[in-house]
């Protein structure tokens, strides 16, 4: 039987990669990933302490879904999502995700700090943020785009990485399907107390998933911020679009 390999996630050796940036004040410089239609950027906002330090107040205090909202349909067959999963933000707001439509929880404190430390770095506001849990490398995310119609289209999506590294990988949406064209996929891997932007238009072309690993044996916790419009924002925006 093949081994399975565990990559461990060991304090000490993620200390040891962080000597040679430790003369760097974080966030360590930007490092922007670019290809038709797709534009990143990428920095490491936490240092791994406090990255260990944030991962363990979550796993205290996230409230994960549970039940129908812990599901989804596909393709008429309902599943259970491969990684758990949570919503906070501002009162009222609701995103509709996978066909479920869930409400946010009331922001606590560990994740508004995580918020505002994005916002600090990156002059954006944000007011929804959605949590995945990954157990291991066997918990994963398919590959889709964050384009629902309640996201506003010029807010990036900023994504915090907490835990185990992972890889993570865009498809253009041309590489895919019947006469597809050839366009080579972009890779990365986000490393413990890493910030990644997803800028627009990347979510208009670019597909993204975190496919299964089965080396990786740790937990991992992902942040998506993002802005939602609400209905009344909606609404005004309508009115002034017309008038
Ligand atoms: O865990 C990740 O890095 C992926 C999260 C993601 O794709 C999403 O929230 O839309």
């Amino acid at each position: 039987m093949k081994k399975r390999e565990c990559l461990e996630w060991s304090e000490d050796d993620e200390m040891n990669k962080d000597d040679d940036l430790a003369e760097f004040p974080l966030p360590v410089p930007w490092q922007n990933v670019d290809a038709e239609g797709l534009d990143c950027d990428y920095a490491l906002l936490f240092t791994k302490e406090e990255a260990y330090r944030l991962f363990d107040r979550l796993e205290t205090e996230v409230v994960y879904l549970t039940g129908h909202e812990a599901r989804v349909q596909v393709y008429g067959k309902v599943h259970d999502i491969p990684r758990k999963q949570a919503v906070y933000g501002e009162p009222g707001l609701n995103y509709t995700y996978s066909g479920v439509k869930h409400f946010a929880r009331q922001w606590i404190p560990t994740l508004e700090y995580i918020r505002d430390s994005v916002t600090k770095v990156t002059g954006q506001v944000f007011n929804f943020v959605l949590v995945n849990r990954y157990k291991d490398g066997l918990d994963h995310m398919g590959e889709h785009r964050d384009n629902e119609r309640e996201l506003d289209p010029l807010c990036p999506i900023a994504s915090v990485s907490l835990g185990a590294s992972r890889d993570f990988v865009f498809r253009h949406r041309d590489a895919r399907g019947r006469g597809r064209r050839r366009i080579e996929p972009v890779k990365l891997q986000l490393v413990s107390g890493s910030l990644l932007l997803m800028n627009p238009p990347t979510n208009t072309y670019w597909y993204h998933s975190l496919p299964r690993r089965r080396a990786v044996c740790q937990p991992r916790i992902n942040l998506t911020f993002r802005r939602i419009i609400s209905s009344d924002e909606k609404g005004s925006l309508m009115t002034t679009s017309t008038s």
